[in-house]
């Protein structure tokens, strides 16, 4: 399969530590994730590994706020005036609306420090040197792939680090600041006229695709997850957001319970193809986390690697020209395999 990595740009975004269940710890979300996809990846016959073209800013702002592209374009320089010396760039306050209740609207605010409570939407996102020049490679990675299967490719694998599908319009956080699937998606449907689904096997909510297509009927949202009663991002995923106006329907979250094994994932997956089958996308984009596995330091489901192949090979099914993009998956060692594993079963069309 065609893969396209960008390993100089990826690990640019390179943050020492994490605030994570109230703790300070190791980041989960590091640049050895990739390195190890990559590593695995480049050792199997089966694969070609490329470098993206740069895309720009333009195909980003399509789906996102201009002003978080430029705010993180310049937010490590700023941070760096008013605090020098800082490695890891997280807010110490959060633009919640309750700051203003009775009060008014939040005025225009240019201070680096209201600007990153503006702009992310949780602690456990660092903002290093590099993390700009790393978000955009994951960006070109995916339009890169996307390009490449509209230019007749039928599968093909884009390795985007940081991940993307905690991201929406305006905001970033969950490990993510420009939503890769999204983007690519959106540049599908607007190159091509084309309807695309959106499937995100990533076992946390992708709450950012989500908000981007919810009132779109020209970008279905398919996703399996754990169930926000008890998993990340808590506040979206539930089985009865259906998307509106013209995009009620185009929007399926199907809600796993904690322990959900190989089994019980390849039957909730079925009869999430039954739906995208239904709305008859011409090009599919996979949000491929491989954190439902078993072992994963931060999630609570029991997917083992068959079970990963099997994924692919039910998502090949659908017969529809499909571009996989990287979201999460924490366990290092078994990380490359999982996603190698998953795109063998794709790849048995
Ligand atoms: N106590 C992705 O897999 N931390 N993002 C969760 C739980 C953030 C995951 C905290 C997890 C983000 C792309
Ligand atoms: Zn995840």
């Amino acid at each position: 399969m065609l893969v396209v990595s960008s390993p100089s740009r990826q690990r640019q975004h390179a943050p020492l530590a994490e605030i994570e269940s109230s703790g300070l710890q190791d980041p989960f979300e590091h640049p050895g994730r990739a390195e190890a996809i990559h590593q695995v990846l480049a050792a199997d016959a089966a694969h070609q590994i490329r470098e993206p073209d740069r895309w720009g800013a333009t195909p980003i702002e399509a789906v996102h706020d201009p002003g978080l592209v430029r705010f993180l374009s310049n937010a490590w320089a700023d941070y760096q005036a008013a605090h020098p010396g800082t490695h890891d760039v997280v807010p110490d306050l959060f633009r919640m609306p309750g700051l203003m209740e009775g009060i008014g609207e939040f005025r225009a605010h240019h201070g680096i420090d209201a600007e990153l409570g503006r702009w992310c939407f949780e602690t456990t996102t660092p903002l290093t040197q590099g993390t700009f020049e790393a978000a955009t490679s994951a960006v070109d990675v995916a339009l890169s792939a996307t390009s490449l299967v509209l230019g007749g490719e039928r599968a093909v694998y884009g390795l985007c680090r940081p991940p993307g599908h905690h991201a929406p319009m305006s905001l970033y956080g969950g490990y993510c600041f420009f939503n890769n699937a999204a983007v690519a998606a959106h540049h599908a449907v607007s190159t091509t006229g084309s309807k695309v689904t959106v499937l995100d096997v990533d076992y946390h909510h992708g709450n950012g695709t989500q908000q981007i297509f919810y009132q779109r009927d020209d970008v279905q949202y398919v996703s399996l997850h754990g169930d926000p009663a008890r998993a990340y991002p808590y506040i979206t995923g539930h089985a009865d957001e259906a998307g509106s106006g013209r995009g009620r329907g185009a929007n399926l979250n199907v809600p796993l319970p904690l322990g959900a094994d190989d089994d019980h994932y390849a039957m909730a997956l079925t009869g999430a193809l039954q739906a995208i089958d239904a709305f008859g996308p011409d090009l599919v984009v996979v949000s491929l986390g491989v954190d439902a596995f078993h072992n994963d330091p931060i999630s609570d489901l029991a997917v083992t690697a068959d079970g990963f192949e099997a994924q692919g090979a039910l998502v090949a099914q659908l017969s529809v020209p499909t571009v996989v993009v990287q979201e999460g998956g924490y366990d290092v060692a078994s990380l490359g395999n999982n996603v190698n594993r998953w795109l063998a079963g794709l790849a048995t069309l």
